[in-house]
């Protein structure tokens, strides 16, 4: 019998300009995991260290135009890939269809990433409290895919001490945000250890922005 649910979309409205569409990336994975695998043989995950010298713990690698790079000279959006000295792979189609998609279905019409974050957090990694704001143009809202491991969100407001709230993030889950929570602080607690049935013991992120 056909699992009426299992096509519908869960729409949860998290703050103004801040929408997560529960499955919206699950009819799209084998193109989006090809692509990712793509883009990680290419440009490997590497352990970044912000600009105080501590080494991440999640691993990152980019793609697009441009993509985001740290070290001790600070955070910034880079053509090339420090690791290889090459430009980083271009974005895939997969990852610039869906998060045109997605965008547009949040309110945000015409939207064309030219760079994807690709965070990737093995069992005990974690985000700490931060705020996107190393992009040129803060008009273009920021689109989010999580594969893999589950994971609880933080959505903050616009200072570090503001109460977050807490949002679960599953496989195939995918969060747009704009306009003025744009700028928010924002984060992720440790992630549970698991094993998912495609990604094995990690959780992906995909963070598909608009940097120049
Ligand atoms: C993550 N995401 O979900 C980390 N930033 O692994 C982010 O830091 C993030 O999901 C800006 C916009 C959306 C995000
Ligand atoms: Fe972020």
């Amino acid at each position: 019998m056909a699992d009426l649910f299992a096509e519908s979309l869960r729409e949860v409205r998290l703050q103004c300009g801040a929408w997560l569409f529960g499955g919206f990336a699950a009819s799209r994975m084998p193109a989006l995991i090809a692509a990712l695998d793509a883009v990680t043989s290419a440009a490997p995950f590497r352990h970044m260290e912000t600009p105080g010298g501590r080494r991440m713990s999640v691993a990152t690698t980019g793609c697009g135009a441009v993509a985001w790079v740290s070290d001790g000279g600070g955070y910034r959006y880079s053509p090339h890939d420090p690791e290889s000295r090459q430009p980083w792979p271009a974005l895939p189609d997969a990852f610039r269809t869906l998060a045109h998609g997605a965008a547009e279905l949040a309110g945000f019409p015409g939207f064309e990433p030219d760079t994807c974050l690709i965070n990737r957090y093995a069992p005990g990694a974690r985000l700490s409290l931060h705020r996107d704001v190393d992009e040129r143009d803060f008009g273009a809202p920021i689109v989010s895919v999580s594969l893999g491991l589950p994971a609880t969100f933080l959505f903050g407001g616009p200072h570090r001490g503001d109460v977050a709230q807490r949002v679960p993030l599953a496989h195939g889950d995918v969060v747009v945000w704009g306009g003025a929570v744009r700028r928010h602080y924002h984060g992720v607690l440790p992630v549970a250890d698991g094993r998912h049935a495609l990604l094995g013991r990690c959780r992906v992120n995909l963070t598909l922005r608009k940097a120049r």
